[in-house]
């Protein structure tokens, strides 16, 4: 059912603003009319508008602004990401859905993505704000075949391709901050979380968690993290559209992982530096055990913080936060 309404919104969307007959659909989805016209009534019912014509067929007037699997499905220039899409107004958190799609052997590529998160989770079980309808909280479901060591590589990918579209399409400077934090003049915009299910040498599955503050204004940004937080909305005075944002994040994140995979992390390293947060400079670096000072120079070969001590010794590490000193402040992000 899902896949024949997902081939008809194709046929519709190739054909765009002209009718296309009840005939020619249902030869080539090789379903019955009346078929047809059910699947119509389905897309009415995600809020579409659709003008059915007797001697001209169907077209599309209006597609609805909510979010859907149709809607995102719609104009959805994907080869493998997102050729099921599970949508949800309300949920817990995208991960857990995730999660339990991939123990039922849910294919690689799958997106889970919802309006609202009631537990949104961030690293290291921080709570996660997930505003009804003014973001995108989604969750990529993956099976990469890399080796399980090389899966923080996948965040920082993931990052690059959010900088990527909040660069280009919605025209802003984003920066990302080791490892995970993507800011917009120095307050957080958006979140990733990879969490993955792995034997010693093999992955079964990883899913990675995006979450980008989109349509808030400053009164829906919860008061425990006004001042490091922000909105798309909030730094560039327009509102988005949250259907099409999320378009562009999984063609993007498409072609970047399609040449991850074929390439290696080179590029990425590359990409994530150009948009480094602090890279030349002091910044202050807390691991569960201590805290110290070190010059950030970068990202290491195989993904990891690259430092320099003030002894000279340089120093890779693969897990820590890291923080800096601003106008006398400490500015804590997480
Ligand atoms: C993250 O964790 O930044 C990962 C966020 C991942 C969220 C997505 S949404 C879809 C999917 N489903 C989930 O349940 N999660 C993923 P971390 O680096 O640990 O940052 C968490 C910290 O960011 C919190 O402790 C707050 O200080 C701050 N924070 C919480 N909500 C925020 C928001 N909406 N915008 C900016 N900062 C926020």
């Amino acid at each position: 059912m899902a896949s024949t309404r997902n081939k008809l919104i194709k046929l519709l969307e190739k054909t765009r603003d002209n009718y296309v007959s009840g005939q020619f659909l249902s030869e080539e989805l090789n379903i019955s009319r009346a078929a047809i016209w059910k699947h119509m009534k389905e897309l009415e019912k995600d809020g579409y508008e659709i003008e059915g014509k007797s001697k001209r067929g169907y077209r599309i007037l209006k597609s609805p602004e909510k979010l859907s699997e149709n809607t995102i499905q719609w104009g959805l220039n994907t080869e493998w990401l997102g050729k099921k899409i599970i949508h949800k107004s309300s949920t817990t958190s995208t991960q857990h859905i995730a999660h339990q799609l991939a123990q039922e052997n849910t294919p690689h590529g799958t997106i889970v993505i919802a309006d609202e998160q009631t537990a949104g989770k961030g690293r290291m079980n921080r709570k996660w704000h997930s505003t009804e309808g003014k973001g995108v909280w989604m969750s990529i479901l993956l099976r990469p075949d890399i080796l399980p060591y090389l899966a923080p590589q996948l965040t920082l990918l993931t990052a690059t391709v959010l900088a990527d579209v909040l660069s280009k399409d919605m025209d802003t400077e984003p920066k990302i901050k080791w490892p995970n934090d993507i800011l917009i003049n120095n307050k957080k915009t958006a979140g990733i979380l990879t969490e993955m299910q792995a034997e010693q040498d093999q992955i079964q599955y990883v899913v990675i968690g995006v979450g980008i503050n989109v349509n808030h204004t400053l009164g829906d940004i919860p008061e425990d993290i006004h001042r490091k937080a922000t909105s798309l909305q909030i730094e560039t005075n327009k509102t988005f559209d949250i259907t099409n944002l999320i378009q562009h994040i999984l063609q993007t994140f498409e072609s970047a992982y399609d040449s991850y995979i074929k390439y290696g992390f080179p590029n990425v390293k590359n990409k994530w530096e150009s948009y480094g947060f602090r890279i030349g400079e002091t910044i202050q670096i807390k691991t569960i055990k201590k805290s110290w000072e070190a010059v950030f120079l970068g990202i290491a070969e195989d993904g990891a913080l690259l430092t320099k001590n003030n002894d000279g010794e340089i120093k890779k590490l693969y897990s820590a936060e890291i923080d800096w000193y601003r106008e006398g402040e400490r500015n804590h992000v997480n």
